[in-house]
């Protein structure tokens, strides 16, 4: 089964609420970062529970550790469901968010490599696969790996295995959801559907790659 996440970075609430409401039967999850949660607050994910759906919360969290605790902590008390951070600052950083999510039921999920032209310059020359390694090590639930580098999506499976990969890049950067379907867990989709003028029409065009 892969999953439609709909990357929802609007900054009115308003807009956020009636597109995800829109978009609700046509999706598995939504993901909000900072546009919507420095423009409306993070109680939006409040808001957005009456979809019923699950909430991911895209911040990228990278500080020290305690710091990264205080930060999931907030995240999974606001009723979010998974919390996306790097794994660059290292192990122990890494286990802050994972060990918070995990007290609360949730999951965690690392970025191992990203998506736009830019993430070559530090993710590759081995940066990527060590961050694959350390989520598995680390018992994290899945890593964030580059809709628009499918190679290197499969490069990065044989190390994680199981563990879910969900994966951004999608239409606007490029990426084609018919080939990441098959490979990874999750395909995260924003602008292709938010900007469209029918939302809800433009996620249901990624029904076919629910498989
Ligand atoms: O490597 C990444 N690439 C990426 O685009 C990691 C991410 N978390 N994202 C996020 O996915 C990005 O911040 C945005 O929220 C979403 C992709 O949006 P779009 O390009 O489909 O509009």
């Amino acid at each position: 089964m892969t999953l439609l996440i709909l990357s929802l970075d609007v900054t009115e609430s308003d807009d956020a609420i009636r597109i995800a409401s829109q978009c609700a039967p046509y999706i598995d999850a939504i993901k909000i970062g900072y546009p919507l949660v420095l423009s409306s607050g993070l109680t939006v994910a409040r808001d957005l529970a009456a979809t019923g759906l699950p909430l991911i919360a895209d911040f990228k969290v990278a500080d020290i550790p305690n710091t990264n605790h205080l930060i999931a902590e907030q995240v999974f008390s606001c009723g979010f469901s998974a919390l996306i951070c790097h794994g660059f600052p290292g192990s122990d950083s890494a286990e802050a968010c994972i060990e918070s999510a995990h007290d609360h039921g949730g999951e965690c999920y690392l970025v191992a490599e990203m998506s736009h032209p830019g993430a070559e310059e530090f993710f590759h020359g081995g940066v990527a696969e060590k961050i694959a390694d350390l989520a598995v090590r680390l018992g994290a639930d899945g890593i964030i790996a580059p809709a628009t580098r499918p190679a290197r999506v499969r490069l990065l499976r044989e190390i994680v295995g199981t563990k879910k990969i969900y994966s951004p890049g999608i239409g606007t950067q490029g990426g084609d959801a018919a080939i990441m379907a098959g490979l990874v867990d999750g395909i995260i989709v924003g602008r292709q559907i938010y900007l469209s003028p029918d939302p809800a029409s433009a996620a249901a065009e990624f029904n076919p790659f629910r498989l």
